[in-house]
């Protein structure tokens, strides 16, 4: 998978795409991220990258020219032998659809994304109309750039690229995957401050220590977020459990 940044704040990104998860991505050369700078679109003395609204109104509105150049730069390096229809332009924007992880799977299988780091005051429409594919917001509050979000963004795709996570840890037991919250974890002392491990756990029982864990996930996820559950399955006494507790 190639992914390429667009941002006028390239240097967000160098401290991220060294560690963790993009590091580890990268070195196996499972994703390849690179991270361009709109400014070196531009083609005038003051590298000028935004302008004045038409009809006047607050703020400043990214300009078509740099955005489209460098979208079609990329895209002209793209292989013969790969398809054009695998590649996804995606202008992260408080107005784009409500990013999930049901679409973070969604992106993950295309083999190239290019992604727009918007800035809230505004991007040419033309941008929206005639270039991006997708449009993505990562919650229902403002930040000042769509860098955080594209970090957000490219952190839950490649985690569910094949090869990415150690083999121990599978994407597939992940909250939103199944549709529960993750159950409670705990590791040694078996003790800590007179607060104990539940027995269960210690038993060595499988089956028990299985179902506890589904038991688990199942509570806490009605008692933090009861509407996940309307698109989970769930087993009838499952279903007996979440109206008990909703009783509470
Ligand atoms: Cl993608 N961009 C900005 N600027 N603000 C956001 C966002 C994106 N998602 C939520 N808030």
């Amino acid at each position: 998978m190639r992914i390429d940044i667009l941002t006028l704040f390239p240097q967000m990104f160098q401290s991220p795409l060294s560690s963790g998860i993009f590091k580890r991505a990268s070195d196996r050369k499972l994703v390849e991220i690179t991270v361009r700078n709109i400014r070196d679109y531009t083609h005038d003395k003051h590298r000028t990258v935004d302008d004045y609204p038409y009809g006047g109104g607050a703020g400043m509105i990214l300009k078509p020219e740099p955005i489209f150049e460098a979208v079609e730069a990329i895209k002209s390096d793209i292989r013969p032998e790969e398809e054009i229809g695998a590649l996804q332009v995606v202008l992260l924007t408080p107005q784009g659809r409500l990013f999930s992880q049901q679409i973070a799977l969604e992106l993950s299988r295309y083999s190239r994304l290019i992604l727009i780091c918007g800035h809230y005051e505004g991007i040419d429409e033309r941008v929206r109309e005639h270039l991006v594919t997708d449009e993505i917001s990562i919650g229902d509050y403002v930040l000042s750039g769509g860098e955080l979000a594209a970090m957000v963004v490219v952190d839950a795709v490649i985690r569910l690229v094949p090869g990415v996570l150690g083999s121990a840890a599978s994407p597939i037991d992940d909250s939103h995957t199944t549709g529960l919250l993750e159950y409670p974890q705990y590791t040694r002392p078996s003790v800590y401050r007179g607060w104990a491990v539940p027995e269960v756990l210690l038993s060595g029982n499988h089956a028990q220590i299985a179902k506890w864990h589904r038991e688990q996930a199942v509570i806490r996820t009605a008692e933090r977020r009861p509407e996940l559950l309307d698109k989970t399955n769930l087993t009838s006494s499952e279903r007996q459990l979440v109206e008990q507790l909703q009783k509470h």
